[in-house]
């Protein structure tokens, strides 16, 4: 697979055979300049957040890492910038129906379609990592994955168009500044407004409402008692009725 479009943009691009993870492999790397892209469609030991895995047989899903500047946004905010990115890249390629949910999932009804990792590296730069679901050619990896070509015709240049959208959209999201930018996060986040159900970090859930992100994208939300409470991490379900 080639990637072209993301070529032209891209002042660094590493476009790997396979790699275990292409976040590893910029934190190896690094530093790098701003905006260097490592990308692949064989990731062999993708991470997600908290320890968990990202899954993907080889060629079902592509494998993205962004170098971000640290100095112009904060490491809270890069998810959710990353995730707005993600979610226009999608919805430019024609999943018009995809979201985003806090803190670093795109859904496409209930099912996740793109999942989001960002880390900072001793040296002060922020990896912003993505996975995209093509297709699952056997079985998707969990039950609650869904991907492209379960909602467009997959295209082989579909991969580039995407991967190149989503470096002009993070870009142009840094530019706009964080004031603008946090603006643009709340317009986009399918959370806010939504009854959702936390999950804490010992397993424990509670339900509440969303209410909105302050300027570090913590999400804030009423617990059905009427307490607000101040999120910066963790897990979310939206909740449907
Ligand atoms: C994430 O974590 O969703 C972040 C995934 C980031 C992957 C990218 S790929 C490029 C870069 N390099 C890396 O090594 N990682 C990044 P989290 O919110 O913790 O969700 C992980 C959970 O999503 C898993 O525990 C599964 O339940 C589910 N999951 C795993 N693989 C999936 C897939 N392909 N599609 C949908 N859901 C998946």
């Amino acid at each position: 697979m080639g990637y072209p479009l993301l070529a032209a943009q891209a002042p660094f691009l590493l476009d790997m055979e396979t790699t275990a993870s292409t976040n590893s492999l910029v934190r190896e790397l690094a530093p790098l300049p701003s905006y260097s892209t490592v990308i692949t469609t064989k990731q062999t030991a993708g991470r997600g957040r908290l320890g968990r895995e990202w899954l993907s047989e080889p060629n079902d899903s592509v494998a993205l890492s962004i170098v971000v500047p640290f100095q112009q946004n904060n490491l809270e905010l890069t998810p959710l910038l990353m995730g707005v990115a993600v979610l226009r890249a999608v919805r430019a390629i024609g999943v018009t129906q995809a979201e985003l949910k806090w803190p670093n999932d795109i859904l496409v009804g209930k099912r996740k379609i793109a999942g989001i990792l960002c880390e900072i590296v001793p040296c002060g730069q922020i990896i912003a990592g993505v996975g995209l679901n093509l297709r699952f050619r056997d079985k998707p990896p969990t039950d609650q994955a869904t991907s492209l070509a379960e909602h467009i015709t997959f295209e082989p240049e579909i991969p580039d168009r995407w991967a190149s959208a989503c470096l002009t959209e993070l870009r142009l999201l840094i530019d706009a500044g964080s004031h603008r930018a946090t603006s643009e996060v709340r317009q986009n986040l399918a959370t806010i407004n939504r009854r959702i159900e936390v999950v804490d970090f010992d397993g424990q859930s509670w339900l509440g409402r969303a209410e909105d992100i302050d300027a570090g994208g913590r999400l804030i939300v009423s617990r059905s008692g009427g307490e607000k409470v101040v999120l910066s991490s963790g897990d979310v379900r939206h909740l449907y009725q």
